[in-house]
């Protein structure tokens, strides 16, 4: 499946944490874009689409939730719960996420501007769009 985890490296001593994240060497894009997700409630759940180009690396910042990945023939629950540990999403999963803890704060990197039509929306018509690859 194109999804992996990325340990960041932490840099931690009396003061508390620090995590760099730089743009192709820990992220393995140049990052074109971030955008922050959070006051999602637990029952709720996002995303259900894939996209059909874009890279992303998702980074939990605060509290915690489940992202669900789905390659078209298998799929995987990948729990986020630390800073250090991101996912990274490459083009062609279809997710969703959900089992959002209260005042969870995702930050997500992404490789390219946002475009809407770059978004595959509807789920028989990822499965076709994978015939097609
Ligand atoms: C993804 C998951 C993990 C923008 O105007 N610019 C942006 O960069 C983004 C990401 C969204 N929007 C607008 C489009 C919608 O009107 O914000 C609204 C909410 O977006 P959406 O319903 O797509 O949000 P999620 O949480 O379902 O999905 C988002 C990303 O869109 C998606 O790429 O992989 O997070």
């Amino acid at each position: 499946m194109n999804h992996k985890i990325i340990n960041f490296k932490v840099f931690g001593d009396e003061r508390g944490n620090l995590i760099p994240i730089e743009g192709n060497k820990d992220i393995p894009f140049d990052i074109k874009r971030v955008y922050c997700i959070y006051d999602t409630k637990p029952d709720i759940e996002r995303g259900q689409h894939a996209h059909k180009t874009l890279e992303q690396v998702v980074v939990c910042l605060h509290g915690s939730c489940t992202f669900l990945l789905d390659d078209g023939e298998k799929s995987e629950e990948v729990h986020l719960y630390r800073p250090d540990k991101a996912l990274y999403i490459g083009k062609n999963m279809w997710r969703s996420m959900h089992d959002f803890a209260y005042g969870s704060v995702l930050m997500v990197l992404a490789s390219e501007h946002y475009n809407e039509n770059e978004y595959i929306r509807d789920y028989n018509a990822f499965l076709e769009g994978l015939k097609s690859d």
